[in-house]
């Protein structure tokens, strides 16, 4: 109908304030509205807070009675950690519900919309569908698959280096860009690294913009060769740390519990981290979706495991050149161009005098 995808993006824009809030749980947001007026707006703002719907049947300054909801998710039927949100809705007597797309979680998946219909409640799915799909990319995955949904991110110069010849990279993008992965930082549960990353950097992986969070620190370190004087291993106590590893050095793992952090037995793969094993782990604590930010190697292993989403790439109008410069891939790469990994173009923005290309991994 006319008008529903205005109110349907407000909804978008109304669930978006949950961002790094509501994980592993999805981002919601639901508008009501009765004669053409706004009456309650309300989105999903914690983990395991009120529900969007609620919080907007709540908020109504008016009788919701023969009002319409738009939501960006199916409403839920199932007791949670709150009662059904079709309860209330029905309850309410509103007459019509606007649904973005339907819930994946399988105690849910189109149950909700089917409640509403047999209550005589018109029901409209698909308004801004793919928007609402594209809010909880992360969310989709996470529960149809139980692993975390990864982002790889790397920044490179328009000849494909992340670093000078002496492995500078400080920085290679501008500022805008840069607060754009600190936003990403604040959204995804987790962050991960190599340990070389730490070794040549010793970064501290936290998010650095105004009211954001940080994510949970995990460290790919196969042979516990993390320094105990890294900032990782410093800052341990107050940021969320785990460092996965194949290590059986049980003094070493000791010390580092000794500084908060978690280290996590994960089987081996080649010598190496099974990075399959790894996000089954970090699946099952509840962690939804990492950013990957490399470095090279790791990098590597990500895409050949397969576990590999999705791909920020950040282009600055650099050259560096240098046969030893570093590139963002490394690892032993393909020799038959039908082997390369494909991608499918997202999305393409201007982010200050830089450039992110987003696409998505098919995964093989
Ligand atoms: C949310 N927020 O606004 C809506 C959700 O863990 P619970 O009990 O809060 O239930 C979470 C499930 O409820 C979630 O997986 C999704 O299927 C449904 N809808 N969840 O966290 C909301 N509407
Ligand atoms: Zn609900």
């Amino acid at each position: 109908m006319e008008n529903d995808q205005y109110y349907m993006e407000k909804a978008i824009e109304l669930a978006k304030k949950g961002i790094g809030k509501v994980n592993p749980n999805p981002m919601v947001g639901a508008v009501i509205v009765k004669h053409g007026v706004i009456i309650g707006e309300g989105y999903h703002e914690k983990y395991g807070c009120l529900h969007a719907e609620r919080m907007a049947l709540d908020k109504c300054n008016e009788d919701p009675k023969d009002s319409t909801l738009y939501v960006t998710l199916e409403p839920c039927c199932h007791f949670g950690k709150t009662p059904p949100c079709t309860d209330a809705i029905i309850k309410s007597k509103i007459k019509r519900v606007v649904i973005g797309i339907k819930d994946p979680n399988e105690l849910v998946s189109g149950k909700g919309i089917e409640i509403l219909k047999s209550h005589g409640i018109q029901v409209d799915t698909g308004v801004l569908g793919k928007e609402c799909l594209e809010l909880n990319k992360k969310f989709f995955h996470y529960i149809l698959t139980k692993t975390p949904f990864v982002l790889m991110k790397y920044a490179m110069t328009v000849d494909g280096k992340i670093g000078t010849n002496t492995g500078n990279s400080k920085w290679i993008t501008g500022e805008e860009a840069r607060r754009h992965v600190h936003e990403l930082r604040n959204e995804l549960s987790g962050i991960m690294v190599g340990i070389k990353t730490v070794l040549t950097d010793d970064p501290l992986l936290t998010c650095r913009i105004p009211e954001g969070r940080n994510p949970i620190r995990i460290i790919c370190d196969s042979h516990l060769r993390i320094p105990l004087y890294s900032k990782i291993v410093k800052t341990a106590k107050d940021i969320p740390t785990i460092v996965a590893t194949i290590s059986k050095d049980y003094d070493k793992r000791k010390i580092l519990e000794g500084f908060n952090i978690k280290v996590l037995p994960v089987r081996e793969s080649n010598g190496r981290i099974d990075l399959n094993d790894l996000l089954i782990q970090l699946g099952t604590m509840g962690i939804d979706s990492i950013l990957l930010e490399g470095g090279a190697t790791l990098n590597e292993s990500a895409l050949s495991s397969g576990i590999v989403n999705r791909l920020n790439v950040y282009i600055a109008p650099k050259i560096f050149g240098g046969t030893i410069s570093p590139s963002p891939i490394e690892g032993t790469g393909i020799s038959e161009i039908e082997e390369a990994y494909l991608l499918t173009r997202n999305k393409i923005s201007v982010i200050g005098d830089d450039i992110l290309l987003q696409y998505d991994v098919e995964v093989k």
